[in-house]
């Protein structure tokens, strides 16, 4: 195996090449090489510069995130940085790529910075629960103060080499070949007798102290009250850059560090790093090959189906699109053409671009003009006959391994497949709204969907730029299955006490981006009313029914759009207030139920509708619905606003505990046993002791 950081001469000049694919992350092997790599050129008379390089793809783009959580490994990462900066002799760092994190660390110890024109940097250590904990903190400011230092910090987002902001870190941008540039650099620096620059030493980012300390005050303010450690951290450890000696510094650097990546918060950004890579790990990619796919057909243009033109027309695909009759077909179009005239609008694109994306469009109102389409996504409303029967003109018409997909949220896509002559072409692309931005597609595998319909669904997913994650046939997929669980906990806690109000602060207080009620009214009560109605006959009398939703469907009352639902809202608002009728509603119910209402704290909301959550993630895994509890937390993360800090609702399982969270539920079970008993999965881990974690594979 070759040395993962290459050690070579070129001319007076030690060249220290980090390989260590795909992103030559700065494992302990090679912060071994690097430090190996520096005491040799230290030694070697004839060396008088080196250069720090990446091979393949990038420059290091980061510490080895997996190395995290495990025993530390000597030499730690500061400690290589700082080797690098006292190194006796002119370090320069060549970036290109994405020098992200501990990566761009090591180039800020080094004395001198150089990057392709393509490059990117940044500081992404907050969106896995850490900070810049190798002197990143301390040597950012120095060079460009604190505005740009908490910009790239608290954002986490890779800034390009060529922004303005980015200019002070580097002596100059390369458009030719980077090595042979940075080698040319290097020997100049020899040939002038250039001193080392460390930038420990420098103060350049300090000269404006009021600005300095306006940009710390401001952050602390946008950041105060959130619930997240690390922002608060790094905003703590800029300030003390400021007013610390630099070793001093870096000793405050290492304590906020630790801070942070021993909690749980990092641990659970960690595992949402991993959990959505790890999703598109499909088992039939192992077979299947994806087809071609350049030209995409979508059949209706409504909110959803409209969203999904767009997300295919961004990413370069052709579309037709498929509508019932003109009307809808006019309707539709223009649906699309609102979003990708706002993208013009809002800067996104520019003219060239808005133009390009609209001319790849085309529609019709018979689908003929569906047959030469490589892949088809039906859209239209949730009702099993309208679908079958879509299904069965659609195989007539398009040609041999088209791939037929339906958006169904709940039906049963082997049902849906039946109506065709191919179902192994057939499979659920479960797309979450505005389908345009929503980076979450839950992939449907029917009994028979083939290996490659996966894989070109697959394919589909990541040319999007969407987070594919599998899914077996079950009502509600692995999303709606979880959030069906947590709204009856939700509707439960109604009945016995709870105000729809109390609930929705409590589920904001735990992190959810939307209290359950607020999502109601935002999706629109008749959603869930017109999927209640279906499934009424198969309604198991014994359990526990709230009418309450019901009701306010039946005076017409169905969320914001229509200025009430659990809420009520100002014309044109989107903040409802709590509506006194609701409440009454809610009573007079409970009255006629007999039951006597009691409080709840907002520990035990949380906790029940956690619980919840879980219990139904168990059972999803037991089926064999999902495949690994982590692309539950992933579809969690990504479609319905779960906290990212709590890593999706069964890594936060795993960080109560497995134990308390079955003894929750045995005491929860004690009523309403249909949702509360614990799923076996429990007892089996538990008594292995293991977690849902040891389950991801
Ligand atoms: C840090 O540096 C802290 C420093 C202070 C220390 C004291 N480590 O995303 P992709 C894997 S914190 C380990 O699909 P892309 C990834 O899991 C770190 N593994 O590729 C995947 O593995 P798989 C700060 C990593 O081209 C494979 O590489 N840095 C790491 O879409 C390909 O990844 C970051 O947060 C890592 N650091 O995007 C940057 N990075 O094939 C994190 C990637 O087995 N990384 N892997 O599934 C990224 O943002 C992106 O990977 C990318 C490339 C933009 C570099």
């Amino acid at each position: 195996m070759a040395d993962v950081v290459a050690y070579e001469v070129v001319d007076g000049v030690a060249v220290l090449t980090v390989q260590n694919p795909p992103v030559n992350a700065l494992s302990t092997a090679v912060r071994r090489g690097i430090v190996e790599g520096l005491a040799r050129a230290e030694g070697d008379e004839e060396i008088g510069a080196l250069v720090i390089i990446g091979d393949g793809r990038t420059f290091p783009a980061g510490a080895d995130i997996s190395e995290f959580g495990k025993p530390p490994a000597d030499p730690w990462l500061p400690e290589v940085c700082n080797r690098i900066e006292l190194c006796p002799k002119p370090v320069v760092a060549a970036l290109h790529g994405t020098a992200l994190g501990g990566g761009f660390e090591v180039a800020l110890a080094a004395h001198y910075r150089l990057a392709a024109t393509s490059a990117r940097i940044g500081l992404p250590e907050v969106t896995l629960g850490i900070l810049p904990g190798a002197g990143g903190t301390q040597r950012t400011p120095r060079i460009v103060g604190a505005e740009v230092a908490l910009d790239l910090m608290l954002s986490g987002k890779p800034m390009p080499v060529t922004a303005k902001a980015a200019q002070p870190f580097f002596d100059k941008l390369i458009d030719g070949d980077l090595r042979t540039e940075a080698i040319a650099f290097a020997r100049d620096l020899i040939e002038s007798g250039a001193p080392t620059r460390p930038t420990r030493e420098m103060t350049e980012g300090f000269s404006d102290g009021a600005a300095y300390q306006d940009a710390i005050a401001a952050r602390r303010k946008a950041i105060a009250g959130r619930p997240e450690i690390a922002p608060a951290e790094i905003v703590r450890c800029v300030e003390a850059a400021a007013l610390l000696p630099f070793e001093t510094g870096l000793d405050f650097e290492r304590a906020a560090f630790e801070t942070c990546v021993t909690s749980d918060q990092s641990a659970a950004l960690r595992h949402a790093f991993f959990a959505e890579r790890r999703a598109a790990k499909f088992p039939e990619l192992a077979d299947g090959r994806p087809r071609e796919i350049e030209h995409v057909g979508v059949i209706g243009g409504g909110t959803m189906g409209a969203g999904i033109v767009a997300a295919c027309l961004d990413a370069g695909l052709r579309v037709s699109l498929v509508e019932r009759d003109n009307s809808a077909l006019k309707a539709g179009l223009e649906r699309i053409t609102a979003i990708e005239d706002r993208a013009l609008e809002r800067g996104r694109v520019d003219a060239d671009t808005h133009a390009a994306r609209l001319g790849r469009l085309n529609g019709a109102a018979d689908m003929v003009s569906l047959a030469e389409c490589d892949v088809v996504i039906e859209a239209v409303i949730e009702d099993m006959d309208v679908k079958k029967q879509i299904f069965s003109q659609l195989d007539a018409v398009v040609k041999e391994g088209a791939v037929m997909a339906t958006n169904t949220s709940y039906l049963d896509v082997n049902e849906i497949a039946t109506a065709t002559d191919a179902p192994e072409d057939v499979l659920g692309l479960h797309f979450f709204s505005p389908a345009n931005i929503m980076r979450l597609l839950e992939v449907v595998v029917a009994d028979k969907t083939s290996p490659d319909t996966v894989a070109t669904g697959v394919a589909l997913a990541k040319r999007l730029g969407k987070i594919p994650v599998r899914s077996a046939v079950s009502d509600g997929f692995i999303g709606n299955r979880v959030l069906s669980a947590y709204r009856n906990a939700a509707e439960l806690m109604l009945m016995d006490g709870a105000t729809p109000y109390e609930l929705d602060d409590a589920m904001r207080a735990f992190g959810m981006a939307l209290g359950p009620y607020q999502v109601m009214d935002l999706a629109g009560l008749d959603i869930g009313w017109a999927r209640r109605k279906r499934l009424a006959p198969s309604r198991d009398p014994s359990q526990r029914y709230l009418e309450l939703g019901d009701r306010l469907c039946e005076a017409g009352h169905f969320g914001q759009k229509t200025g009430r639902g659990y809420y009520r809202y100002k014309e044109g608002s989107r903040k409802g207030t709590p509506d006194p009728e609701v409440l009454a509603l809610l009573e007079s119910e409970r009255r006629e139920k007999g039951v006597a209402p009691r409080s709840f704290t907002v520990a035990e909301i949380q906790r029940r509708c956690l619980c919840a959550m879980v219990n139904e993630g168990a059972k999803i895994l037991r089926e064999g619905v999902a495949s690994r509890p982590s692309d539950i937390d992933t579809v969690m993360l990504h479609g319905y606003g779960f906290p990212r800090w709590r890593g999706g609702p069964m890594k936060a399982a795993d960080l109560v505990g497995l134990l308390q969270i079955r003894s929750d539920l045995r005491r929860f079970a004690e009523k309403d046993t249909w949702l509360w008993e614990p799923d076996p999965l429990f007892d089996e881990l538990i008594r292995k002791g293991e977690d849902f974690e040891s389950l991801n594979g």
